[in-house]
């Protein structure tokens, strides 16, 4: 029994109140940097504390667990949740370490939000919105051979992932799909208003002013961010190693964009800006780095993953249906936002 009342009378205020888990990660200091205006309130939570320039930005901020289902009925019903970013997961070299855990934070954290939005939903009469980011770890080629000869991927091709985190999101997508269209399909009186769920597939993201942790594509953010700080690099992929890419200004700007389309046909779309191998971002971020150091040791277990990860994502579902379109390619991204936004940082952190 929940300590915390539901309450299941929202008020007549119709802010749009939105909570974004894992508010202290990456995709959270930048969507929460965008969200920010007078007509929405920001509740952001996270299991550590969330940075003061993100919480300044926020109307509340909770430390707290999303596999705590308790803890998010009281922060849902507390700020009367109309709009869900759920970014808390553990990301797929984090997941390899502890399979389980992975399982409990990016299976079970999501099935307890996803069923306490339908509930709420239902309850409030309107329907929640959950915005839920899957990831290119949903596809998984058998062989590298495969993988250069299939190229761009569409989203039902190779749905057979080999990492935890990429069967955990595979899975959530289905769940977000079934509460969206299927709940309680054959029961009596089913609600009308139930969620509305959307969901990106990001490839790997790269953001200039913080550093990843836990994912197997960070390879090329770590070797940005070494090069800009004289740190020498060694690359744990082969240099021919090829998968998708974005920059994190495009990756919040499409989970803002896919927020607010109007009923878009699809829940699950690919989203990428170019596609690059690890030699290349090495050669390109040299001109720009030439005392950078980076070299390439490759580590067996990380290869596997990331060659299981398609060459490219096919994105035309996204551009039909919600005029999705990439900012950047390689060079733009890194000459227009990459380059200039580190350099910036680590002017202001040194
Ligand atoms: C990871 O490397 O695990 C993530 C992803 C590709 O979704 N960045």
């Amino acid at each position: 029994m929940s300590e915390y009342p539901l309450i299941m009378t929202p008020s007549t205020n119709p802010r749009r109140s939105v909570l974004v888990t894992g508010a202290a990660g990456e995709i959270g200091h930048g969507l929460i940097k965008s969200l920010r205006s007078d007509d929405i309130s920001i509740v952001a939570m996270d299991l550590r504390e969330i940075p003061e320039e993100t919480r300044t930005l926020c109307d509340a901020v909770h430390v707290g667990d999303v596999c705590d289902k308790d803890f998010l009925e009281h922060v849902m019903t507390m700020h009367e949740t109309n709009e869900i970013y759920h970014l808390a997961a553990l990301l797929s070299s984090r997941a390899e370490h502890v399979p389980e855990t992975a399982h409990d934070v990016n299976v079970q954290g999501t099935f307890h939000l996803l069923r306490l939005a339908a509930r709420l939903s239902e309850s409030w009469g309107s329907r929640v919105k959950f915005i839920f980011p899957s990831t290119i770890a949903v596809y998984g080629i058998r062989t590298l051979e495969m993988k250069h000869q299939d190229g761009a991927l569409c989203e039902h091709q190779h749905l057979s992932p080999i990492t935890m985190y990429g069967a955990n999101k595979l899975y959530c997508e289905s769940l977000g799909r079934y509460y969206t269209r299927h709940y309680r399909q054959v029961a009596k009186g089913r609600p009308d208003h139930l969620l509305d769920f959307r969901c990106l597939r990001l490839p790997g993201v790269i953001a200039a002013d913080t550093r990843p942790s836990g994912g197997t594509s960070d390879y090329v953010p770590e070797m940005l961010h070494a090069a800009a700080t004289g740190e020498a690099y060694e690359c744990f992929v082969r240099e021919d190693t090829v998968i998708p890419w974005t920059t994190m200004p495009e990756c919040v700007e499409a989970l803002l964009r896919i927020a607010e389309v109007d009923s878009p046909p699809h829940a699950v779309y690919n989203i990428g800006s170019f596609s690059a191998s690890a030699g290349e971002f090495a050669e390109a971020i040299l001109k720009r780095f030439p005392e950078a150091k980076i070299s390439f040791v490759p580590d067996e277990g990380r290869q596997k993953l990331v060659d299981s990860w398609p060459m490219d994502v096919d994105t035309s579902r996204a551009s039909r249906d919600w005029a999705y379109a990439p900012r950047w390619n390689l060079e733009e991204a890194l000459d227009q936002y990459i380059v200039p936004s580190i350099r910036r940082h680590y002017e202001n952190v040194s």
